[in-house]
């Protein structure tokens, strides 16, 4: 009985709530049971309750789904871009209802966007992404970096890494398609990237695992002599929209390992960040009876942080004769690195994993996942002891500031510290994967007495990354944060043995943090995530004309529009303009010879949002997702006689079944 007053009390208390915060809402436009509830007027459905009862509802169940519970028609504050890892894509995810709404398609063919099955222009994007001529299709996207103008999230572009291959890649966030995939030459995997600074000049990408540059051979005896690590500043072209690769430029680092970086902002921008676990320069051998690299790489109780001044490291780039072109690219060594003042290193205990620059920028937050403190550096303290001379060199002559010069204080959090954000009320969060818990403490300005483990909230389980409302800028909202658990054991139905992954909604508006929505992610293994307000993104309803060529965001030279359609023969070259509307292909007949060179354009004429046509011809690897406005174009050789229906994919009218046409192959 207890239990029940108590959740009337909460579920009246919450609609007043509601009834309170949703005066700037739109009114109702539905049947009067639409009206927003409120305790006076009695808009509370009577058998409220007794779903609650019936379903076994706790009041926290009940301010979680109240939280989180998107009515239909309404949207979402926040839009989530989740890394795919290894699904080689990025999923867009609303926040608070957790529901997906689009999984974008990056380093991997995806047959719905019709993305890599036979378009012209989203192949040349993945080729952007070959390596040594090799076609790669697969993807491991781990960071996803949201543009940034003034260190505040501008909508406007999403980058986002491959580890696998040491590739990046850009989304238009205008109509949410990647547009760019371009690889590191000199590199074979990354991990710390995608980052940007402030203003995005750059998108920064830092090597994983050392390799000799260029990834030739050299036999693993000569690991420190040959295996380099990168950093790599992408010049990213607003303008264009795209990566300038000849304007990008790297700088040599040890073999160390690097793992996370992170851009400074404000007071530290023009310096980044990157952290290493393998300062040992272990190089394994298990089989052989050495180490094995898990031993190996944590002997050392501290690793070192990677410090750098990219601002400067760009100037010295343009100098003649400070750079030695690799494959291309412009790359400083480390003796020049080191000359021009550009690079530092900081001990960091112990084998760490993320570095997370403060909203102010004043300070880091470096979490070793061997140790279960925190420790913060601060940024003046480093520029200091840069001043200040005091250091020792590391076996690549790179200097190596005093631990107690550059760090302000540690917090002890708990098992497995990883990544940490924050909310712009002074709080960081961090997550320790081998608690499964979130830890939140106080950050405490240049008092270290301020640092403070505050709460510690269990998630479900092995949480990797979070990601806070608006946390890497300069002013992060709080109020959501998702924890990425990378395990869900028992959380959700049984799908077999290959379980989802559990990102789970935390409430960290209130004083005490709570988990009030568990999503399966079964689609990708998300390593890092960024939430951005909804009304920042300023996404197409549909393509701005009719006729238009999504890659090149511009009207399309192969625009055809009704009554332009034609198939023009040049000997056997075929060029077929077509158009797609409700609910007709024009042409319905295509006619070829066998061994006909056959180029083919579709436009969809359609001007009403939604209104989209898909495109497959059986017997080709094909599919076409041809927006409203959109010209696509598809080319094959028709190398076998016969008849061949083809059709649009999308249930887009009554009639769509009708939407069909025959091409016939004459031998
Ligand atoms: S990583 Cu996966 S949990 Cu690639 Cu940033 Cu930490
Ligand atoms: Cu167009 Cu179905």
């Amino acid at each position: 009985m207890r239990r029940l007053i108590a959740i009337m009390f909460l579920v009246a208390a919450l609609a007043m709530l509601l009834t309170a915060c949703n005066d700037d809402e739109p009114e109702p436009t539905a049947t009067a049971t639409t009206a927003p509830v409120s305790v006076e007027g009695g808009g509370l459905p009577a058998d409220a309750l007794e779903v609650a009862n019936a379903r076994g509802l706790t009041p926290q169940d009940i301010r979680a789904a109240l939280k989180t519970y998107v009515p239909s028609g309404k949207m979402d504050e926040y839009y989530l871009f989740t890394s795919g890892g290894q699904s080689g894509s990025v999923i867009v995810i609303g926040v608070p209802s957790m529901r997906i709404l689009k999984n974008i398609a990056v380093f991997t063919p995806e047959s719905w966007q019709g993305y890599g099955y036979g378009e012209v222009g989203s192949e040349a994007v993945l080729d952007g992404g070959n390596v040594d001529g090799t076609k790669i299709r697969m993807g491991d996207t781990h960071h996803p970096a949201l543009s940034e103008t003034n260190g505040d999230y501008d909508g406007q572009w999403l980058f986002i890494n491959d580890k696998a291959s040491a590739r990046v890649a850009v989304v238009d966030l205008r109509d949410f398609e990647t547009k760019q995939i371009v690889k590191d030459p000199n590199l074979i995997s990354n991990h710390g990237s995608a980052f940007v600074p402030p203003n995005t000049e750059y998108v920064i990408q830092s090597s994983q695992y050392g390799t000799p540059l260029g990834w030739e051979y050299a036999p693993i005896s000569e690991y420190k002599e040959k295996y380099r690590g990168l950093i790599t500043m992408y010049k990213f072209d607003r303008e264009k929209g795209r990566i300038d690769l000849e304007n990008s430029f790297s700088i040599e680092i040890p073999p160390y390992w690097q793992d996370l970086c992170d851009a400074g902002k404000l007071v530290s921008d023009g310096w980044a960040f990157c952290n290493s676990f393998n300062t040992e320069l272990a190089t394994g051998g298990v089989e052989s009876g050495n180490p094995p690299f898990e031993a190996g790489v944590s002997q050392r109780d501290m690793d070192y942080m990677h410090i750098f001044n990219w601002k400067k490291a760009a100037e010295v780039a343009e100098q003649a004769g400070k750079t030695e072109v690799m494959n291309g690219m412009r790359v400083i060594r480390i003796p020049t690195a080191v000359e021009e003042g550009i690079l530092f290193l900081a001990p960091e205990p112990k084998s760490p994993h993320g570095v997370d620059v403060t909203p102010d920028g004043k300070y880091l937050t470096v979490a070793g996942k061997l140790d279960p403190h925190v420790t913060i550096y601060s940024f003046d303290k480093i520029m200091k002891a840069i001043e200040g001379g005091n250091w020792t060199k590391d076996e690549f002559g790179i200097p190596v500031l005093d631990f107690d010069e550059v760090m302000l204080t540690q917090v002890e959090l708990g098992l497995g510290p990883l990544h940490t954000q924050y909310d712009g009320q002074g709080n960081a969060y961090t997550s320790l994967f081998l608690d499964s818990a979130i830890a939140k403490w106080s950050l405490g300005g240049e008092d270290p007495a301020g640092y403070k483990l505050l709460e510690k909230l269990p998630v479900q389980y092995n949480v990797g990354h979070i990601a806070a409302a608006e946390g890497d800028t300069v002013s992060p909202d709080g109020q959501y944060l998702v924890a990425l658990n990378k395990w869900s054991v028992d959380r959700f139905l049984s799908v077999g043995p290959l379980k989802p992954q559990n990102e789970q909604l935390l409430d960290i508006g209130s004083d005490t943090m709570s988990v009030i929505y568990d999503m399966p992610m079964g689609i990708g293994e998300p390593h890092y995530a960024q939430m951005i307000k909804a009304d920042k993104i300023k996404a197409w309803e549909v393509y701005p004309e009719t006729g238009w060529d999504p890659i090149a965001q511009a009207p399309s030279e192969f625009a055809t529009l009704a009554g332009e359609e034609r198939i023009e023969r040049d000997g056997n070259n075929v060029t077929i303009f077509m158009t797609s509307i409700r609910s007709h292909l024009t042409p319905e007949h295509v006619t070829l010879n066998q061994g006909d060179n056959v180029t083919w354009h579709i436009t969809n004429i359609e001007t009403a949002p939604d209104a989209t046509h898909g495109f497959d011809l059986g017997g080709q690897n094909l599919s076409l997702s041809i927006e409203p406005g959109e010209t696509a174009t598809f080319q094959f050789v028709a190398e076998h006689d016969g008849t061949y229906a083809y059709y649009c994919t999308e249930f887009c009218s009554a009639l769509h079944l009708e939407m069909m046409g025959y091409m016939f192959v004459e031998p």
